[in-house]
This record gives C-alpha cells, sequence and structure tokens, in this order.
C-alpha cells in the first residue's frame, strides 16, 4: 500500500555534504519525494518534534543537536515507506547499523547518525503535519 513518512536529513549528514546521495537513495528504493524544504530549526521546534522523547536523558542533547544546522525535511511517498525508510536508514546507532544503510554509511554517534524516519503511521501523520500542515 502506498504510504508517506517524514525524513530528515540531519545536521551532521548535511554538514558532510551528502545530501544528494541520501535522496539518491530514497529515489532508488522507491521513496518518491513529494515535499521537500531546507531548514534550520529552534531548539523550540526541535522539542516540539522530539516530545515523545522529552523524559528522555539524551532529549536535551538531541535538541540542542537538532538546532545546530540547517536539516532537509522530506515527505517521502512509496509502497511501505515507513518500513522502508526504516530499512534504508539501518539501526539508531550507527555502530550497529547494517552495511549499506544510511546510517553505516554516513553517521557519526548513536546521536549525530545522519537521518531521521518516522517509524509507524501515526507518528508519520503528526511528523509530516508538524512541518508541512499542508499535507495533513
Ligand atoms: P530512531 O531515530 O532510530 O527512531 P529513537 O530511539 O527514536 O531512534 O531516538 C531518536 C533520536 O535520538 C535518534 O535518532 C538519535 O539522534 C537520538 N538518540 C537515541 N538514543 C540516543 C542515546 O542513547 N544517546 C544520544 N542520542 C540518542
Ligand atoms: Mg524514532
Amino acid at each position: 500500500m502506498s504510504e508517506r513518512t517524514l525524513a530528515i536529513i540531519k545536521p551532521d549528514a548535511v554538514a558532510k555534504h551528502v545530501i544528494g546521495d541520501i535522496i539518491q537513495r530514497y529515489e532508488s528504493a522507491g521513496l518518491h519525494p513529494i515535499a521537500l524544504k531546507m531548514v534550520r530549526l529552534s531548539k523550540k521546534d526541535a522539542e516540539g518534534f522530539y516530545s515523545v522523547h522529552s523524559e528522555r536523558p539524551f532529549f536535551n542533547d538531541l535538541t540542542t543537536y537538532m538546532a545546530s544546522g540547517s536539516v532537509v525535511v522530506l515527505v517521502l511517498e512509496g509502497k511501505n515507506a515507513i518500513a522502508k525508510n526504516r530499512d534504508l536508514m539501518g539501526a539508531t546507532d550507527p555502530k550497529k547499523a547494517k552495511a549499506g544503510t544510511i546510517r553505516a554509511a554516513h553517521g557519526a554517534s548513536i546521536e549525530a547518525n545522519a537521518v531521521h524516519g518516522s517509524d509507524a503511521i501515526e507518528t508519520a501523520n503528526f511528523e509530516i503535519g508538524y512541518f508541512f500542515p499542508e499535507f495533513k
């Protein structure tokens, strides 16, 4: 079934100049961008986006990091887009991510791990609406 998911190319990957490589991987996997923008998140923007993690010990570091440089935010559409993008991304910790995944290729650390991808239909709907209210 065709689905939509929200992806973010995080500040570490933007700084490494691998935006093009990552978008190529999405497109080659049949995940087609239907919305895309480059933005610099404020700390408050990052906190709102990651509010499900507000009780986690790394919340402050994570939201500071997400506001530390520009990011690219995309809505990707395709068959099983949510699960497919999670497979393409690899494990949260790049050291544990399978070879060939985006995080294995480009992630610097468990925090600066190159990309975000929605993990379920409900979170995808929230995250898409957070950045692209017109797609709600
Ligand atoms: P996910 O991005 O693979 O879905 P989540 O558990 O949802 O992983 O965590 C959200 C983000 O928080 C991660 O992508 C990573 O940037 C950061 N993060 C997760 N676990 C840790 C940690 O143990 N230390 C520091 N940052 C973390
Ligand atoms: Mg997650």
